[in-house]
């Protein structure tokens, strides 16, 4: 770790679980983490970046029986999921960490031992409510009943479980009035304020110690003092965001890290998980004598349809296809700016494509393109510094200035998505500015004048490169290049921008294609009304042609030299067992798969795909969202059954 600087800075996203695949909520997170980071690179801060996947417990230990797995074979099998889509949007982390890696068990072993030593951890009972998808204790007054009088988790809405076992507690009740006193000395520890006074009427209404051991859940690290108990999921993963760092390692060098990096400058965490990160977390903290992390942003919900997004509710939208039909940075733009980091927003593909349209290609990708070509056509490649301005650029000019301030203002106090459109405002002043100008006119009528315009729109589009960067930092680097410039961290851009001297010379080049183009609509595609066009009629003598078959995968494996193959065997009753090519790798993972009954085409002359047999086809129907689901029987029937 670099430790030249001493102005550190470290950001971590939630663990996630890694139950299924992430989606555009837990992307949204890794974004936010994504761009406070490179923000803070900015500003010349050491930053170090955790990401990581939460792989014990309850639910993943369930997940993976469901699947047929051990649970380490599972969740090894699901981590290269994550890996991916962040790599493909750009996430810089510093460090992935999973919760089985084995320093990070010695470290929560070193917690407890800490918390044991305190006397704050003694053996009891359990008996109440448990809600497994949220891996969270539920009181029955917090609870709510269904019409059928079962209890519900109120997060997640779901059935809760009765659990009545021996556990080992933590004395969180010794710690409301330290809690209550670190709240009213930090007002700033949450943000957004109004959930601190949620978490402050929680930790009043009387806090009940915490049940951190799970005798009946065999999927974790095993406790410390007792080896028939495992620790509690959230006790694992919270300690997370010290071991990732070099707590619970001896050796001097993870001491020194640690005592860099932690605490934690900022969480970034959905709401949902607010009270585990507001209570338990600094709690843990204050018995093991550590200090506490500076900031919690706990941001909104991405809806869908009026719901949270989320697996289990099967509303999801898969980042890799949104990739696919819009790239990558501008979807990266667009959850940034039009999601409002402290309400729930609503995700909808049509404004996804509205705002590329009017954000990027048109008001800051024309700009660029039309700025461009009229100086480069009319032979002015390289723009001078202007020594005195005339009043309108002059204006410009300190708009320009406003517009950094209004940008940092709102990036230091976390509200990311109103600095975005603080940009925004600039730049649609920035394309009045050149309309009132009429360069087009000026670049035949005063030569002399139109260098003062382009090259004022040159500075503005300079700044806009330098403050978008952490947003979408590929796109900007080219715009930066168009300018003759080279985006470098080593630049002290704060001072540069806050300066505001517009001293700087251009060269200018286009590139080869706009930085923006107006996206390809997919909403057709989402409201299946491409099938309604052109249908053409088959007789029932050719459709009697197709064999369709009921048939149960027993083995799904992934075809080596492909992301989207899978190899699946089928049990087709009498017609034998069959090899099938599917291409839903990144759809589907093999649990979702072995042991169902799907409808296959089984006269489909066999052909080999990537050196393999496909003797069949498997049936599958994509979703409004691009989302596959397989083609079933409503109840299991007879292997081999044809359709009729
Ligand atoms: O809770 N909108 O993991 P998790 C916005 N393992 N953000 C969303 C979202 C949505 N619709 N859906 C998910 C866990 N998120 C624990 C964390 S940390 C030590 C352990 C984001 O996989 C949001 O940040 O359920 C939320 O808090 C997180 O994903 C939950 O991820």
């Amino acid at each position: 770790m670099n430790k030249k600087n001493n102005k550190k800075f470290y950001v971590t996203t939630p663990l996630y679980y890694v139950n299924a695949k992430p989606h555009v909520g837990t992307l949204y997170s890794t974004l936010i983490a994504d761009v406070v980071s490179r923000w803070n690179k900015i500003c010349g801060k050491d930053v170090f970046f955790l990401t990581g996947t939460d792989e014990h417990g309850q639910k993943i230990a369930e997940v993976a029986k469901n699947a047929g797995v051990k649970p380490k074979d599972f969740v090894d099998s699901m981590v290269p999921f994550f890996e991916n889509v962040w790599k493909k949007y750009e996430i810089e982390y510093d460090k992935f960490i999973r919760t089985t890696d084995a320093d990070h068990e010695k470290s929560v072993l070193m917690l407890l031992e800490k918390l044991e030593e305190n006397g704050d951890i003694y053996k009891s009972f359990y008996t109440g409510l448990y809600c497994i998808p949220c891996e969270r204790y539920v009181t029955s007054s917090e609870s709510i009943e269904d019409e059928k009088g079962k209890f519900l988790c109120p997060e997640c809405k779901r059935a809760l479980k009765e659990i009545d076992e021996e556990s080992y507690f933590f004395r969180l009740s010794a710690y409301e009035d330290r809690l209550l006193k670190f709240y009213e000395e930090n007002s700033d520890f949450i943000f957004p304020k109004e959930r601190l006074h949620e978490v402050i009427s929680f930790v009043k209404s009387g806090l009940r110690d915490l049940s951190i051991s799970r005798k009946k859940v065999k999927w974790g690290i095993t406790f410390p003092i007792d080896p028939n108990h495992t620790v509690y999921v959230w006790a694992d993963a919270l300690t997370s965001y010290i071991s990732a760092v070099g707590f619970g390692k001896k050796d001097k060098k993870f001491t020194e890290d640690f005592e860099y990096w932690w605490p934690a400058d900022i969480h970034v965490i959905g709401k949902d998980i607010l009270r585990f990160h507001a209570v338990y977390w600094p709690a843990f903290l204050m018995a093991a004598d550590l200090p506490l992390p500076k900031k919690l942003l706990s941001h909104g919900y991405i809806l869908t349809d009026g719901k949270k997004m989320s697996k289990s509710l099967a509303n999801v939208m898969d980042p890799l296809n949104l990739a696919k039909w819009y790239g990558v940075e501008p979807v990266r733009y667009f959850l940034l700016r039009h999601m409002s980091i402290s309400e729930d927003s609503h995700f909808s593909l049509e404004e996804l494509e509205n705002h590329i349209t009017s954000d990027l290609a048109n008001n800051l990708g024309n700009l660029l393109n039309r700025t461009l070509t009229l100086a480069i056509n009319n032979g002015f490649e390289k723009i001078e510094p202007i020594e005195s301005l005339e009043t309108d650029t002059a204006f410009l000019k300190e708009k320009c200035e406003e517009s950094f301030r209004s940008f940092w203002d709102g990036m230091n106090h976390n509200r990311y998505n109103v600095a975005i459109s603080d940009v925004w405002k600039f730049i649609s002043e920035l394309n009045a500015f050149f309309h009132s100008q009429e360069p087009w006119k000026l670049v035949k009528e005063n030569k002399e004048y139109f260098q003062e315009v382009i090259s004022s729109i040159c500075h503005s589009l300079y700044a806009v490169g330098i403050m978008i960067w952490p947003v979408m930092p590929k796109k900007m680097e080219e715009l930066l290049q168009c300018l003759g410039h080279k985006f470098d961290l080593k630049n002290d851009y704060e001072k540069e921008l806050r300066e505001n001297k517009w001293n700087k010379t251009f060269i200018l080049k286009k590139s080869k294609e706009s930085l923006f183009s107006r996206p390809e609509s997919h909403l057709k595609e989402l409201n299946g009304e491409e099938e309604k066009a052109d249908v053409k009629y088959i007789s029932i003598d050719d459709f009697a042609k197709v064999h369709l078959n009921v048939g149960t995968i027993i083995e799904c494996d992934s075809v080596e030299g492909s992301e989207k193959l899978y190899k699946l065997k089928v049990d087709l009753g009498k017609i034998g067992k069959r090899q099938v090519l599917a291409g839903v790798a990144k759809d589907f993972l093999p649990k979702d798969l072995i042991g169902k009954q799907g409808i296959y085409v089984t006269n489909l002359k066999p052909r080999k795909i990537m050196g393999q047999e496909s003797q069949g086809m498997m049936l599958f129907a994509k979703d409004k969202k691009g989302n596959m689901r397989f083609v079933t029987v409503s109840e299991k029937i007879e292997n081999g059954t044809r359709l009729s």
